[in-house]
Formats: C-alpha cells, structure tokens, sequence
C-alpha cells in the first residue's frame, strides 16, 4: 500500500473515534428498517425511509458529538426534501459518510442455525462506486450465535476469512473497513461462554486480517460487548460487563488498531451508554478508543417519537440530540443516570 494511502486511512479512522463523538449506524437493509418501522407504526417506503434519515441527519449541531455515519445503499443515492444529497448534508454537518458493503449474513449451508455473511462478489467494483459517491469509510457485519454444539469452526473461519477479505479489498480503494464480528446477544449463555466465543472470533479474525495483509492502523474494529445471553437466568451487572469486555479486547485486538466502536446489539439505549461509560471510567491508557457505533441504541427513542409525522421532527431531533450527548459523556467516562434528565429536559 502506498504511503498516502496509508496515511489518508489513518486519518480518517482516528477522526472517526476523535474524543467525545461517535458513529451513527443508519444502515439497515429494507427488511431491518421495515420491521423497526412497524414496530411503531411508520409505513416502510422509499420517502419515509428518506424522510426519517433525513430527520436524523438534520439535527442541529450534530458535528459535536457524531463522527461519522453508515449508510444504506438507498441511502447514499438519495437526495433531501431540498434537492441535495444526503451525503452532502451529512458532510455539510461535519460528519463522514461510510457505507455498509455485506450482502446480509445468511444461513450456513448444511449448519442452517448458523449464519455467514454474502457480498464479495464484485466489491472492488461496488467500492469504486460508493467511493466516488462520497463514502469514506465501509463496514462489513458477520453474525456468530452461540447455541448448543455452535459456533463451529467452520463457521468461525469462514466469518474471519469474509471480513478479512473485506477489509483488503476496502484499504485497497482508500476506505477504511470497520470489521464486524457480532457475537449475538440471544440465548441462555452465560458472560463466561460470550466471553470465550468473542475471544476465539477476534483470534481468528485478526489472523486472517495478518493473512490479507490489512494495516491495521486503518481500520476499526465493531464488536458486541461481553454480556449475559438475554435469556440467561443471571444478568452480569454493568462493572463486571465492562471488565470482562475490556480484558477481552486486551487478549484479542492489537494495540496497532486506533479504535473499538462497539455496537448495541439489543442492550437498551441506557445500558449501552452505561457500559460504555463504565469501560472509560474503569480503565486508563488503552492502547485503542473506545467508542460506540450503535444503532438501536442511538435511534429507538428518536425513532418512535417522530412516528412518521413532520410535525414531531424537532421532538425527534431531541431526543436524537440528547442520546447523542450521553453517549458522547460516556466516551471520557463521565456519564451519570442524573444526566438523562438534566439533559432530557
Ligand atoms: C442497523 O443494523 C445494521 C444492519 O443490519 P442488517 O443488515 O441486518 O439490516 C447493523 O449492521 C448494525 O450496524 C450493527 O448491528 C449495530 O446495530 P445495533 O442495533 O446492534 O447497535
């Protein structure tokens, strides 16, 4: 890889986890947003999917407290209700534009409680195309369930192989690759067991990275936290999530990487902030940041209170506003239960 390249990479990996700012995750594919959507009643079409982003985006002074936004494929080709690109507005605010690049993770053939993700077909091509419309950063999601007698192997390889050929072909374009190995949130385990999967997949992730060849000082890395299944009989409380996560992270993920932007995976929007405060709090001189790149953590308030209706857009952009600001207290480690109402009101 060239030296400005390379470079260029660094830079924009280390703007998108700049202290006290974030990543909005808007990414989701039409049968994501249809299912949120319908949860509170919004009709999933192309204007609403439209307007709703648009909301989200417009939302004064977000510059602060967001870094960087993933989009859906939809979403970067679209324009505002005032004729520009929702790219353009995104970078007219001061946030940078990343896409999402996986095809959707599908059931594994001949293990079909498992799942890999699909999409490299033709993504040098598909990199292209969303670098020349504006996309600076890329990010691919692979899904692990922990079950019984799963994850296999082979499913945990061919995850790592998938992401770590993602993550070349996008360095290869100039973009940086946010790696997303999802060790999902549902069942019965216990911390210990989420704790032991997500370790074996970030060995065999960053195996497979050293394998392609990926700088790793130009990428992110996208975890969950180490958290009890959501059916487990016992819930980890927040310190104990927080260190468990970070020992983690210190066995698995190297130092060369600039920063861990860890999803919500179907925490609530408060217990992720509290987790995430808890890391920043508890622990001094990581060797990467740690910041957050939520989706439902960061849109379920906003998205309900708007409901599909322009009249609720400035309650909507509130409450964006104010997960936003929490979230963004919580990077330096300096969120308390007492801020949501301080801020909320
Ligand atoms: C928004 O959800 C993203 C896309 O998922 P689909 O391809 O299934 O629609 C997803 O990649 C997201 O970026 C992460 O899972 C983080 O989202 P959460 O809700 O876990 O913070």
């Amino acid at each position: 890889m060239e030296f400005s390249t390379l470079e260029r990479l660094e830079e924009t990996a280390l703007e998108l986890v700049s202290p006290g700012r974030g990543i909005l995750a808007a990414d989701e594919s039409h049968g994501t947003i249809g299912k949120r959507f319908k949860a509170v009643g919004i009709e999933s079409t192309e204007e609403t999917r439209r307007d709703y982003r648009e909301m989200l985006f417009t939302t004064e002074g977000i510059s602060e407290v967001l870094s960087g936004s993933i989009l859906f494929d939809e979403t970067i080709r679209q324009d505002a209700s005032d004729g520009r690109p929702l790219v353009e507005v995104l970078k007219e605010a001061g946030v940078i534009p990343g896409i999402k690049v996986d095809g959707g993770a599908v059931a594994m053939p001949l293990s079909p409680d498992e799942k890999v993700t699909q999409g490299l077909d033709r993504l040098r091509e598909r990199l292209q195309e969303y670098s020349d419309l504006g996309a600076r950063f890329t990010k691919w999601r692979a899904v692990i369930t922990i079950g019984p007698d799963i994850p296999t192997s082979a499913c945990v390889e061919a995850n790592a192989q998938s992401l770590a050929r993602f993550a070349a072909h996008s360095q290869e374009a100039g973009l940086v690759p946010i790696v997303e190995p999802e060790v999902l949130i549902d069942g019965e385990h216990t911390i210990e067991e989420c704790y032991e999967t997500t370790l074996w997949t970030l060995n065999r992730t960053f195996h497979h990275l050293y394998e392609h060849n990926v700088e790793l000082s130009g990428m992110l890395l996208k975890p969950n936290m180490v958290i009890s299944g959501k059916d487990a009989e016992e819930q980890a409380p927040v310190e104990e999530v927080a260190a468990m996560t970070v020992e983690c992270l210190l066995r698995g993920v190297p130092a060369a990487v600039p920063g861990i932007v860890f999803l919500s995976g179907g925490q609530s929007d408060k217990q992720a902030t509290a987790h995430l405060n808890a890391m920043n709090r508890m622990y001094e001189g990581l060797p990467w940041e740690l910041s957050f790149s939520y989706a439902r953590a960061l849109q379920e308030r906003p998205m309900e209170t708007w409901a599909g209706k322009s009249e609720n857009v400035e309650a909507a952009q509130r409450a964006f506003r104010h997960r936003l600001k929490m979230n963004a207290a919580a990077r330096s480690g300096g969120y308390s239960e007492e801020m949501e109402d301080e801020s909320a009101a």
